[in-house]
């Protein structure tokens, strides 16, 4: 019998040494052996590629080498996702969630927008390098409570803080939550976001606080 532990292992280590064939492997068995897949993901696939971040760091995986390993990655992802038990208390909110332009960075935004989707939510997934008016228009067409944006990269992030004044100035009701290595609690700030999360782990609640944050807001604003 295989532990959950050795599986975790190899689905991390799958990832850092890009070796698809054994995050399948390990995927399926963890499946088949009905260990939870949400931990599989977040203990084993993307622990592997936050070793995977601090190796590229380290100058010792470049380019190609990350993108083989975002492929065992992937390769596990959709062999454990649909396995994750999804919450049957109907739609809870919507979200419009991509990454911003010039941004191809999707590993992490996925990650947040899995966990949107197991807890309820009904999720419009606008994908990468996302023009940034798009967010504006898919938060109009849906009529979305919450816009997610992630950002990895100093450059990029930038484009964060003109989709919140777009947004705000047609619907200032709209909570706006940012996510990415680059941002902080204070870059989300001064960006003028109504929240932020460091992790896919704690996105969801930090979304809720958000939304009844800013419920608690007009509400004092329409008493006054
Ligand atoms: C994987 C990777 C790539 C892959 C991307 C594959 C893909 N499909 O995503 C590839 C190889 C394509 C790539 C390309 C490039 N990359 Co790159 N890449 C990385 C790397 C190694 C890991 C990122 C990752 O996936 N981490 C794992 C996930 C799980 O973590 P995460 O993304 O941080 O997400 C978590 C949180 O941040 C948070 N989160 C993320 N988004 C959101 C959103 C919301 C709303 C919330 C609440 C939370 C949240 O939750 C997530 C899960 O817990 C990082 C290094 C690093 N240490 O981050 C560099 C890094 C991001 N890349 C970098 C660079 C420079 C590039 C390139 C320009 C390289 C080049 N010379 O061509 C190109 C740019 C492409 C582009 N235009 O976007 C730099 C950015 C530097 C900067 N600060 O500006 C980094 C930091 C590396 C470095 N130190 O130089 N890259």
């Amino acid at each position: 019998m295989t532990t959950k532990e050795e599986l975790l292992k190899q689905l991390k280590e799958g990832v850092i040494n890009y070796n698809e064939e054994q995050v399948k492997e390990a995927a399926s068995k963890a499946i088949e052996l009905g260990y939870p897949a949400l931990e599989m993901i977040m203990d084993g696939l993307a622990a592997g590629m936050e070793v995977v971040g601090e190796l590229y760091e380290r100058n010792e995986y470049f380019v190609p080498e990350v993108l083989m390993c975002a492929d065992a990655l992937y390769a596990g992802l959709d062999i454990l996702r649909p396995h994750v038990p999804k919450q049957e208390s109907g739609v809870v909110a919507q979200v419009v969630i991509g990454s911003v332009q010039g941004d191809v960075h999707d590993i992490g935004k996925n990650l947040v927008k899995m966990m949107f989707d197991v807890a309820g939510w009904q999720v419009h997934d606008l994908g990468r390098d996302v023009p940034l008016e798009k967010f504006v228009e898919e938060q109009l067409r849906t009529d979305a409570e919450v816009v997610a944006m992630s950002a990895m990269m100093t450059t990029t992030m930038l484009g964060m803080k003109k989709v919140i004044k777009m947004i705000k100035e047609k619907n200032p009701n709209v909570a706006i939550m940012l996510g990415g290595a680059p941002v902080t609690k204070d870059v989300a700030k001064l960006f003028g976001a109504d929240g932020y999360a460091e992790s896919a782990g704690n996105a969801v609640q930090e979304a809720i606080k958000m939304i009844a944050r800013l419920r608690e807001m007009q509400q004092t604003k329409a008493a006054n």
